[in-house]
C-alpha cells in the first residue's frame, strides 16, 4: 500500500546552529573542540550563518513547506546578562526569509550547545540554571511572536547522557573522548580506554529533573509571550526487549526516554527523533552489532525505528501531537538514504492510519554538517564543499521534495 499524508502536513528538513553556522566561538562545545585525539573542529562549518538564505531557497524550490533551525544562545547572550540585539535581528531575518519562501519555521531554542559562561557556572546542574535559561528564552521570544512552532531543548535525554558521560570520564581520569552520536566500535577505536563504554551510560535522573524544570520555565515563557505551539524534542532509541527482559527495558527506558516524554504531557507537541533501534538485554542497552549495512555512525540500518518510536511516544504521552523533528541516516550512497526514508515514511503513514496524531516530518538533515566532533558522517540531503561552501543537492532532496509536493510515497 502506498503511503498517503494529509494536505496540511509539514514537510521539511532540520539543522542545528553549531553544526552548520560556523565559528560559534562563545559556546562550550567550541571551547572543547580539538582537545581530544580523534575529535575534529567545527571551524567555518557550512558557513550557514551567512548562507542561510541559499539553504532555505534550495529547500523551498525542491517542494518542502517547512524548515527547522535553531537560534544560538551563545551568540544571543555571549556574556551572562548581556544580550545582543544584532544577533536577535539576525535570527529574525532567518524567520522572515523562511516565511517569504513559504517555509514554516520550526525554531529550536537550545540544541546541545550553551554559552561558555553557563557551562563554567555549573551548566544545567547549577541551582539557577532553569531561571538563567528562562531569561534567555524571554529575550528570544521578542523575535518569535509570529512563529508557530517552538522547541525549547533538543534531546534533553541525550544532553543528560552526555553530562553523565562527562562525569564518568572525569572520575576515570580518561583523557580520550567519546562522541555523543558516533558509536564506538573495535574498528574505529582499537585503543579505547576500558573506562569508555560503547553505549552511552544511563543518564543521572537528577540531571533529567533539572532539564525538565528548565523546559517548564521556557515553555511558560513561550506561552506567555508568543502564540507558538511549544514542546521539546526527545531522542528515541526504539528500544526493544530481548525475551525475558521486559523489566530491564522498563527501567532503562524510563530513565533514558520516558521521564522526558512524560514531561511532554502538558505540551502542545512533542518532537520525535529517531534513527535506529537497539535491543535491551539483561545488562541493559546492547551495542549495535557489527554488520556491513551499518551506517557511518555505526548504527544498525533500521528504517522501522521511526514507527516504533512514534508508537511508543504516543503511548507514553497519552496523545500529545507529534512532529517528527529528526529522522535520517548517515550514508555515503544517497540511494540508501532514499530507500531508508521511503520505508520509514511507509511505517509513519501506518501509525497515522492507526490513529496516531502526527503533524509533520522533518528530515535530518538539510546539509552534510558537523556531527559533533566528526565531519565524515554525512546525513545531508545537500552536500557542502567545506572549502568553497558550494552546495550540491543530492537526488534525495529532489525525491523527498516530490513526496512533500504530492503527499505520497511510491
Ligand atoms: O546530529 C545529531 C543532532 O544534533 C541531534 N540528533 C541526532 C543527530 C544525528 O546524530
Amino acid at each position: 500500500m502506498s503511503a498517503v499524508f494529509p494536505p496540511q502536513f509539514l514537510w521539511g528538513a532540520s539543522t542545528a546552529p553549531h553544526q552548520i553556522e560556523g565559528n560559534n566561538v562563545n559556546s562550550d562545545f567550541w571551547a572543547n573542540e580539538g582537545r581530544h585525539p580523534g575529535m575534529e573542529r567545527s571551524g567555518d562549518a557550512c558557513d550557514s550563518y551567512h548562507r542561510f538564505a541559499e539553504d532555505m531557497q534550495l529547500l523551498a524550490e525542491a517542494g518542502f513547506n517547512s524548515y527547522r533551525f535553531g537560534i544560538e544562545w551563545a551568540r544571543i547572550e555571549p556574556v551572562r546578562g548581556t544580550f545582543s540585539n544584532a544577533e536577535l535581528a539576525h535570527y529574525r531575518r532567518m524567520i522572515d526569509t523562511a516565511k517569504e519562501l513559504g517555509l514554516e519555521p520550526v525554531v529550536t531554542l537550545q540544541h546541545f550547545t550553551t554559552p561558555r559562561w553557563f557551562a563554567e557556572d555549573g551548566g544545567w546542574l547549577a541551582a539557577d540554571a532553569p531561571e538563567v535559561f528562562g531569561a534567555y528564552v524571554e529575550r528570544a521570544c521578542s523575535i518569535l511572536g509570529d512563529v508557530n512552532w517552538v522547541a525549547t531543548i533538543n534531546e534533553p535525554n541525550m544532553l543528560a547522557m552526555m553530562a553523565s558521560m562527562a562525569q564518568l570520564m572525569a572520575s576515570a581520569q580518561a583523557s580520550d573522548w567519546q562522541s555523543p552520536t558516533v558509536e564506538r566500535t573495535a574498528e574505529n577505536d582499537e585503543e579505547a580506554a576500558p573506562s569508555r563504554p560503547s553505549v552511552l551510560p544511563d543518564p543521572d535522573p537528577e540531571i533529567g529533573r533539572r532539564l525538565i524544570a528548565a523546559h517548564e520555565v521556557a515553555r511558560d515563557a513561550v506561552r506567555r509571550l508568543t502564540s507558538a505551539k511549544v514542546g521539546w524534542t526527545v531522542a528515541n532509541g526504539a528500544l526493544v526487549a530481548r525475551p525475558g527482559c521486559d523489566d530491564v527495558l522498563e527501567r532503562v527506558q524510563h530513565v533514558r526516554e520516558d521521564m522526558y516524554l512524560e514531561a511532554s504531557r502538558g505540551d502542545d507537541f512533542v518532537g520525535v527523533q529517531s534513527y535506529s533501534s537497539q535491543w535491551v538485554g539483561p545488562d541493559g542497552v546492547e551495542p549495535h552489532p557489527p554488520h556491513p549495512d551499518n551506517t557511518l555512525v555505526n548504527t544498525a540500518y533500521r528504517p522501522d525505528a521511526l514507527s516504533i518510536a512514534v508508537r511508543h511516544t504516543a503511548a507514553v504521552t497519552g496523545g500529545t501531537p507529534i512532529l517528527v523533528t529528526e529522522n535520517g541516516i548517515a550514508v555515503s550512497d544517497d540511494r540508501r538514504r532514499i530507500a531508508y526514508t521511503s520505508e520509514a515514511l511507509e511505517g509513519l503513514a501506518e501509525t497515522m492510519r492507526d490513529g496516531v496524531d502526527v503533524r509533520g516530518y522533518l528530515h535530518w538533515s538539510l546539509l552534510d554538517n558537523f556531527e559533533w566532533g566528526h565531519w565524515e558522517p554525512t546525513f545531508g540531503l545537500i552536500a557542502v564543499d567545506r572549502e568553497t561552501f558550494v552546495r550540491t543537492p543530492k537526488p534525495s532532496l529532489e525525491w523527498l521534495g516530490q513526496v512533500a509536493r504530492t503527499g505520497q510515497v511510491g
